[in-house]
């Protein structure tokens, strides 16, 4: 795997407190909170975008304004030669030249989570809590937020949700850090240590950053490397990838305590699905921690994402009899499966956050079969995007498939004989055939499977514009109400 760090021996980045100046790699949410947080701590920084000032976000030019980002580097300039680090924005992949110059001439890279977890140890060891997986960790972190939340503790939930860890490192002690984090963001990190960590599920992913599935997979298991004796690693029980990386006898959560969570199969420390029920079990406990009737999510996926957070949870010492508050009280994230309307009898979906083929899969298994109208397409992320598995599942549930953006033609050449589909080109056209196709008890689903920066500049803002057009729809038609 390509890490960040990769190419040198040891070669610990020494005390940020003892750093003179840093080299903020990207400008974006990380950079600028990273940027703030060591001119904060009167360590002069020098930035390095791709992007001219005159592209970069309010922030960045704010924070160049003020002075406290000193200069803005493109990305073919020198290393600079007076720097004690590089932090690292997740979004910059790591043969960069600037950072391969880095290697050479021994200057630590570090992660901008892994800059920020220095920071909270400088005063006590942070209680972090920490969650990737293909999908559902964004749903996993805020669930988590909201069960610790409930049962009394001060939490921030940050990371890859939004929020980089950066931005919250200042604030009373005694918080809890619940936090996301991608592939992109493991890859350089060093010390970052959580005393709970959960992988949740592998699946094909980010292709166009890792040369394979192995690669990208090892990169999250880095999540458990630096655990220690007392910590503990969760595990998906019923997804192979992530239990052989979470079980590995010579792996990373060897040294720790492994739970595992499983819908399918009992379990000997963890939580598993009894018929309603969810019930914890270990060396010396067995108890019900909530009935599927307390998780106001749907989708089996869900009581998976609400198995981890409890188990993370608890992990830190919550006290479980508070998670049913906390579970009834989770409505769920936007564009994750979000009913934005009922039109004329035709529900409308909003899961725009489905950016890969395995998250739209899933999302058409709580479907009835022949029900769906599903708008595919996007950027596939890399040549290995493998769109079979979900042209079997399009072919059971979707009476209709509509193709938008730059995928189309990879995905129109796997569905199968019998799927009807039309070529859209734009979300708006596809949003108006699907609308005029689809018939009372219908539904239409947006889950395109893929990264949305061919035709939008982010998934929020792909699934916003659906939004839009549906109520656009809506006060044209006229709501049923139910949205
Ligand atoms: N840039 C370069 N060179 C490059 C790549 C980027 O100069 O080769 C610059 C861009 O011009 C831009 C800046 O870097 O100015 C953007 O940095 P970034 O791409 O790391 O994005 P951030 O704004 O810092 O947001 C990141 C995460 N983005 C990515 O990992 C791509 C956000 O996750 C995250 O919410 C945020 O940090 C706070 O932690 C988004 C995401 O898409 C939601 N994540 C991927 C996913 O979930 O699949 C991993
Ligand atoms: P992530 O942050 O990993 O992208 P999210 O919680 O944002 O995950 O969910 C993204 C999409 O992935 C959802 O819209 C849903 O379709 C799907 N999803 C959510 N949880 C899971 C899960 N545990 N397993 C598989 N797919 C999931």
């Amino acid at each position: 795997m390509v890490e960040a760090n990769s190419g040198m021996s040891p070669n610990p980045a020494p005390p940020v407190s003892g750093w003179r100046s840093a080299l903020v790699y990207g400008l974006g949410l990380s950079g600028v909170a990273a940027a703030r947080a060591l001119s904060d701590r009167a360590i002069r920084v020098v930035a390095v975008d791709g992007r001219p000032v005159a592209g970069l976000g309010s922030a960045a030019r704010e924070l160049l304004r003020t002075g406290r980002v000193e200069t803005l580097l493109d990305e073919e300039a020198d290393l600079p030669s007076d720097i004690d680090a590089v932090v690292l924005s997740p979004g910059v992949p790591p043969n960069r030249p600037l950072l391969q110059n880095a290697r050479l001439a021994k200057t630590p890279i570090l992660a901008e989570v892994e800059l920020a977890y220095r920071l909270l140890e400088a005063s006590s060891v942070p209680t972090v809590v920490a969650i990737t997986g293909s999908n559902g960790k964004s749903t996993t972190t805020a669930l988590t937020g909201a069960l610790l939340e409930a049962a009394g503790y001060p939490v921030e939930v940050c990371g890859n949700i939004g929020t980089p860890l950066c931005a919250r490192v200042d604030g009373p002690p005694g918080r809890v850090f619940v936090v996301e984090l991608s592939s992109f963001q493991l890859e350089a990190v060093d010390r970052f240590r959580p005393r709970a960590a959960a992988l949740l599920n592998i699946s094909p992913d980010h292709l166009d950053r890792y040369r394979s599935v192995a690669e990208y997979a090892a990169a999250k298991a880095r999540i458990f490397r630096n655990q220690t004796p007392g910590d503990i690693a969760v595990v998906n029980g019923d997804d192979s990838e992530a239990r052989r990386l979470g079980s590995a006898r010579e792996g990373a959560t060897a040294r720790v305590r492994r739970r595992f969570f499983s819908r399918l199969r009992q379990v000997e420390d963890g939580c598993y699905l009894d018929r309603d029920r969810v019930i914890e079990v270990g060396p010396d406990i067995r108890r019900e921690l909530f009935r599927l009737d307390d998780l106001a999510l749907d989708g089996l996926h869900n009581v998976e994402n609400a198995m981890a957070a409890a188990l993370l949870a608890s992990a830190v010492g919550a006290d479980p009899s508070g998670f049913v508050l906390g579970l009834r009280g989770f409505g769920g994230l936007p564009h994750r499966m979000r009913l934005v309307a009922t039109l004329g009898g035709v529900r409308y979906y909003n899961d725009s956050k489905a950016t890969n083929p395995a998250a739209s899969t899933r999302a058409l298994a709580g479907f009835e079969d022949g029900s769906v109208h599903l708008i595919l397409g996007g950027r596939a992320k890399g040549e290995g995007a493998d769109f079979a598995e979900l042209a079997a599942a399009a072919a059971t549930k979707a009476t209709a498939v509509y193709l938008i953006g730059e995928a189309a033609d990879a995905i129109e050449s796997v569905l199968e004989a019998g799927t009807a589909r039309r070529r859209c080109g734009s979300l708006e056209r596809a949003v108006e055939a699907a609308s005029a196709a689809a018939s009372h008890g219908q539904s239409v689903l947006l889950s395109p499977a893929c990264a949305s920066f061919d035709q939008f500049e982010d998934f929020a803002d792909r699934g916003r514009q659906f939004e839009r057009q549906v109520r656009a729809l809506a006060a044209v038609g006229g709501d049923d109400g139910d949205g």
